[in-house]
């Protein structure tokens, strides 16, 4: 009996070292920027506590019930208080939810104007002395803004702001804020770095996975309102009955979420035949001959797979098409163009107020022998052929993700149809889940890129997709994810502020990439303010960095064949031309880069002016672009006074220097944070600072055949 009881306590005992052991226990991510860890600023505490005392929720529904729950959430967490919100009366709330529905207390204290110009997601919360009284109240004119102003009061109590005096207005600029997953039926996900999907295809739609839940949360806590759910290489068996049930399973949990379901679909889906996919055979689910939009059975097969989705899912978003690219079946095998093929999937749709999102990644070989400049020669001479019910998305650069590239000169040159863009959040040529790298930086110098399709000013990327410029009657934007079933849901701990930073810039693209990087570091690891300090900084330069130790000076796709992770400026065993590395960097002994000027490719002639005069010209074209658009003599003249050659190898070594430098000021967060975090962060530094040395050595190692230069000190 005593023994047993000493080695009960001596197990207790054990375990409790176990978890107390630094590095052991901790917080393993799941929670992500919704952590609602207790505020210990005991001013901040008593000036929430004593602007919000109780809650009144006044709707009724699924979604009304997420935000009660969320307010529980917060406040129990941030506040150590708990305030079950009301459902009825509110007379003596302080905190005040619901419509402006007639009659109401809201609606007395709102004016219309306001109310006009919220939309459908728009929110309007104001706080200070109102009827009489201390008050916050939220409003918008669907619950769906209801939820996202509660999420954006909450995110002031998380950084701290003061809530007393509010009178804020927040309407998104862009209409469809989507995640596109390439997520593949058997759980795999291409170019995914965070383990297997989190849709367990196999047991919905009888089990439901309470992370499907999670999932929604996280994103209507950044205004995402659409999810593409499988890969645009796409199988077409995920338009069959017992899938879309499946569909049906997750679009229900989505859907207080404001979160509507897409699929990518096969081209070649009507057909019965065999086809192949990325190299593997397999057959349609069809039964016709062929998927041929011109043959009037494939046309009704699409109308009927479309009655029968939204049979399941009657809100169902519409369909993203990857087609005649990189293998994929398209209307092109028919001798049609992707007008042809984007408007009989619209037609199929557009009774349901179904969308259609055609890529515009192509880039067959025939159409020029440059391939920056074929997505443009294609979809261009299409512009005011598609339906209105489709966007052509385009990446944001013309070759493909590249760690820099400029825009994609589609956008600017479609007046008549509305351009979707598609960037990436995974980070397939941006080191993977390994290296930290912060991305809003990139993406902002994509929206803020001046394309000059209009006067100065007027016709930034943002203006473009956000319809401002040419008045698209839809607009939006997609973001690759980066979510697995990891628990951390990114790999990378610092991943996560990418997921994050993408729906803030979709539903604000002048959101300032330092403050996103601020609230997410308070909302996610810290409110100490020299820790911020040293975090924001260290991830603001990530990206810059990361270019200078992978693809300096508009050097781009010289990564490793396939894997895309690790550098491989000698490869040119590709079946195509154009996944050789040699094809772009394009080195010898005169010199390195493409010269996509007027006396090579003439790229430069898709950019209006005066983009095209500046980028033809070797003295007026940006640096951070000179190898994308020129092929330039290793002794020529930099603006630092180096040669090229000493400006590569001096941008190699300043990337790695930046990554050295994250990793001691990393260091020197220990016993500051939480160990789990710190421990993981600091083992993906190591590796990180490892492989940017590989990466800068071995293409400066390369490049020095060439060069015939030797490596300067640096
Ligand atoms: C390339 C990826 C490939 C994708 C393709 C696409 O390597 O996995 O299928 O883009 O966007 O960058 O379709």
């Amino acid at each position: 009996m005593e023994k047993c009881s000493k080695l009960a306590i001596a197990s207790i005992l054990f375990m409790t070292c176990i978890l107390c052991a630094p590095g052991v226990s901790g917080d393993d991510g799941y929670d992500l920027w919704l952590k609602y860890s207790p505020i210990q600023d005991q001013d901040l505490l008593e000036h929430y506590r004593s602007c919000i005392s109780s809650v009144m929720v006044q709707e009724n529904s699924e979604t009304a019930e997420l935000i009660r729950n969320e307010l529980n959430r917060a406040f129990s967490g941030l506040l150590n208080i708990s305030l079950p919100a009301g459902k009825k009366g509110g007379k003596n709330a302080t905190l005040l939810i619901g419509l402006p529905k007639k009659g109401s207390e809201i609606q007395k204290f709102t004016d219309p104007a306001i109310l006009q110009n919220l939309g459908n997601e728009g929110f309007f919360i104001q706080s200070g002395r109102i009827g009489g009284r201390r008050l916050t109240f939220i409003t918008a004119n669907q619950e769906i803004g209801l939820l996202y102003g509660t999420f954006h009061l909450i995110k002031l109590m998380q950084t701290g702001e003061s809530i007393d005096s509010l009178h804020i207005t927040s309407i998104p600029k862009i209409q469809h804020r989507l995640l596109n997953h390439w997520a593949n039926l058997d759980g795999s996900i291409e170019r995914g770095y965070a383990g297997k999907m989190i849709w367990k295809w196999d047991e919905l739609p009888d089990k439901i996975d309470p992370r499907y839940a999670d999932y929604a949360r996280a994103n209507a806590s950044i205004g995402i309102n659409g999810t593409v759910l499988n890969n645009v290489n796409a199988n077409p068996e995920i338009l069959c009955t017992s899938y879309l049930k499946k569909v049906a399973g997750l679009a229900d949990i989505f859907r207080p979420y404001g979160i509507r379901v897409y699929l990518s679909i096969n081209f070649s889906s009507p057909i019965s035949s065999e086809f192949s996919i990325n190299g593997n055979r397999r057959g349609g689910i069809g039964n016709l001959p062929t998927s041929d939009p011109s043959n009037p059975e494939v046309r009704q097969w699409w109308k009927d797979k479309a009655a029968e989705i939204y049979q399941y899912i009657p809100d169902f978003g519409g369909f993203l098409v990857k087609a005649n690219s990189e293998g994929m079946p398209g209307p092109m095998d028919y001798g049609l163009t992707h007008a042809d093929g984007a408007n009989m999937l619209a037609e199929a749709l557009a009774p349901y107020g179904g969308i259609v999102m055609w890529r515009a990644f192509v880039y067959v070989p025939t159409v020029d022998p440059d391939r920056a400049k074929r997505a443009y020669l294609e979809f261009v001479p299409l512009d005011g052929q598609f339906h209105d019910n489709v966007f052509v998305q385009g990446k944001n650069g013309p070759v493909d993700f590249q760690p820099r590239e400029p825009v994609q000169p589609l956008f600017g040159a479609m007046p008549h149809t509305p351009l979707m863009l598609e960037l990436q959040i995974t980070q397939e040529y941006l080191g993977h889940s390994t290296h930290l790298v912060y991305l809003a930086p990139m993406w902002r110098e994509y929206l803020d890129f001046e394309t000059y399709a209009g006067p100065p000013g007027t016709s930034t990327l943002a203006q473009i997709i956000d319809g401002s410029f040419q008045h698209y009657s839809m607009t939006g934007i997609a973001g690759v994810s980066n979510i697995g079933d990891d628990r951390n849901w990114c790999g990378h701990f610092f991943a996560q502020a990418n997921w994050y930073a993408f729906g803030r810039l979709a539903w604000d693209h002048q959101a300032e990439p330092e403050e996103i990087a601020e609230d997410w570091i308070r909302m996610s690891l810290t409110r100490d303010k020299s820790i911020i300090k040293t975090v924001r900084s260290m991830m603001l330069g990530s990206w810059e960095a990361c270019v200078n130790y992978e693809t300096p000076l508009g050097l781009h796709h010289i990564m490793q064949a396939g894997y895309h992770y690790g550098p491989g400026p000698a490869f040119a065993g590709a079946p195509r031309e154009d996944w050789n590395s040699v094809y772009y960097h394009k080195a010898d002994e005169n010199g390195i880069g493409f010269d996509r000027s007027s006396t090579g490719s003439n790229f430069t002639a898709q950019y209006h002016e005066p983009l095209h005069s500046q980028f033809d010209n070797i003295k007026t074209c940006p640096e951070k672009y000179l190898l994308w658009f020129h092929h330039v003599p290793w002794d020529y003249t930099m603006k630092s006074g180096r040669t090229l050659w000493n400006e590569m190898c001096f941008k190699y070594h300043t990337g790695v220097e930046y990554v050295k430098e994250m990793r001691v000021d990393w260091a020197s967060l220990e016993g500051q944070i939480d160990p789990e975090i710190f421990e993981h962060v600091k083992n993906r530094l190591k590796k990180h600072e490892e492989d940017a040395g590989i990466y800068a050595n071995t293409c400066v190692q390369y490049f020095q055949k060439f060069s015939k230069m030797d490596i300067p000190d640096l």
